[in-house]
């Protein structure tokens, strides 16, 4: 019942997450929630600078953000109504945490939508671009750790992962229908 109660509430695509129309996206920042590449530019990019004056507003209250934490900012210029900002691992061989990390950039990310009353959330795959955190395992801590939440949470709707490149699509059509 429960899981297909959550394969209800989990969608895959492929594409580009600042299109989406959703109450969040997830941005896969670095520490200093000033911008960077990839995904971190496509959003502050598409979304303007209220976004990032909104991050330094944030970055002037509490100075950053660490790894495996999540902070919120207005959706600027995207059809997304708030854009959650975290910080994944940086890859560095497995043994040093990287796993607990991404594990709570997902969990305090879908905290911080309920806190704030969001329905529809989406994530790109965290840390598996310039963080090189390995996709397969990345994928693997993601749904899973997805799944677990909503299982134990109702507030949330919708959780949509959006994977920008087929070898992300292709593990997470697999995870998912595994578990459906
Ligand atoms: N929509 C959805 N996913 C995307 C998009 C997009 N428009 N663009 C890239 N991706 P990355 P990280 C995917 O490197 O590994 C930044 O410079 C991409 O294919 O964006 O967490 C930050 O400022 C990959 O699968 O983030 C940090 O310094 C995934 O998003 C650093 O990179 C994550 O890749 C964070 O590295």
């Amino acid at each position: 019942m429960y899981n297909e109660l959550n394969s209800n509430r989990i969608e895959l695509i492929k594409g580009d997450i600042t299109k989406l129309d959703t109450g969040a996206i997830v941005n896969a920042a670095n520490s200093s929630l000033l911008g960077g590449g990839g995904v971190d530019g496509a959003i502050h990019k598409a979304g303007g600078k209220r976004i990032l004056e909104e991050c330094i507003a944030i970055r002037n209250r509490q100075g950053g953000c660490n790894a495996g934490e999540a902070v919120i900012t207005s959706g600027g210029l995207l059809k997304a109504r708030f854009v959650i900002h975290t910080v994944g691992p940086i890859w560095n061989g497995g043994n040093n945490g990287e796993d607990m990390l991404l594990e709570n950039c997902y969990i305090n990310s879908l905290k911080i939508a309920e806190e704030n009353h969001i329905k529809t959330i989406a994530f790109p795959n965290i840390s598996t671009g310039v963080y090189r955190f390995p996709k397969d395992r990345a994928a693997g801590i993601a749904v899973r750790t997805v799944m677990n939440y909503l299982r134990e949470n109702e507030s949330i709707e919708k959780v949509i992962f959006v994977c920008f490149d087929e070898e992300n699509h292709s593990l997470y059509s697999k995870l998912i229908d595994k578990s459906a």
